[in-house]
């Protein structure tokens, strides 16, 4: 099996969170075939990452992806023992991806200033703390989002926190984790965890390899400007 999934990509993360959590070993991560031509619609027609590719069988949508991997791996288990755990897991699992990754994504494209739309970023962002709020009253208190024990929803809460910290500072809005106490206390002690640990390094890297790219293209459009305004 291979998992078509990106650094930066907080939906793919979440999976390899999962998968690394679960120990694994007979998936390759790889980077999407044809992601960057638009030819990766013909692997996959939503031409969206993550995607699990059963041997030409794809399987799209982090969410279907992890439950399959569930069923699947059942070692580890990464949902709760009783119909009602799970649902608990997964409530928190939803809210991280429907209200923080969802919108957290759409925000990626405001960043740049000159092209920014107030309107746009206060409607989104306004979702994003709106989420954080919610959060607030089912979070656990013992270093895990639920069940005393790393679960999907941590999986999910992870990619979603990195981006509130490290992308909406860049659209103008103050990082509001700090707002919400009981989240910014899980936010610190996940962060130990060896499994997060590992997204967190990859995600990192992704934004470093982004911010590096934006910065080239930048530069070599100032560069042609320049040269036409001589020419
Ligand atoms: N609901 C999807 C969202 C997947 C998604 O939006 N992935 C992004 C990367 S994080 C992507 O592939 N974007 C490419 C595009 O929008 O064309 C999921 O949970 O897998």
């Amino acid at each position: 099996m291979k998992l078509y999934s990106g650094d930066l990509s907080p939906y793919s993360a979440k999976v390899r969170m999962q998968i690394y959590a679960k120990a694994i070993s007979d998936i390759d991560i790889e980077l999407p075939p044809g992601f960057l031509t638009g030819e990766f619609h013909k692997t996959s027609p939503l031409a969206r990452i993550p995607v699990l590719d059963l041997g030409g069988d794809v399987i799209p949508e982090s969410e279907v992806i992890s439950e399959y991997l569930e069923e699947l791996y059942p070692q580890t288990p990464m949902l709760g023992s009783t119909p009602r755990e799970t649902a608990q897991i997964r409530t928190v699992s939803r809210i991280a991806d429907i209200y923080l990754m969802n919108n957290m994504f759409m925000l990626g494209g405001q960043t740049r200033q000159s092209t920014r739309d107030a309107a746009v970023v206060a409607l989104l962002s306004g979702q994003v703390i709106r989420g954080l709020k919610a959060l607030e009253h089912y979070i656990g208190e013992d270093g895990f989002a639920v069940s005393g024990r790393l679960t999907m929803a941590d999986c999910t809460l992870v990619p979603a926190l990195f981006l509130i910290e490290n992308v909406l500072p860049t659209v103008g809005v103050e990082n509001p984790i700090p707002h919400t106490p009981k989240v910014a206390a899980y936010w610190t002690a996940i962060q130990q965890n060896e499994h997060a640990a590992k997204v967190l390094v990859e995600l990192h890297r992704g934004l470093v390899e982004r911010r590096e790219l934006i910065a080239k293209m930048a530069a070599k459009a100032k560069a042609k400007a320049e040269a036409q305004a001589q020419a």
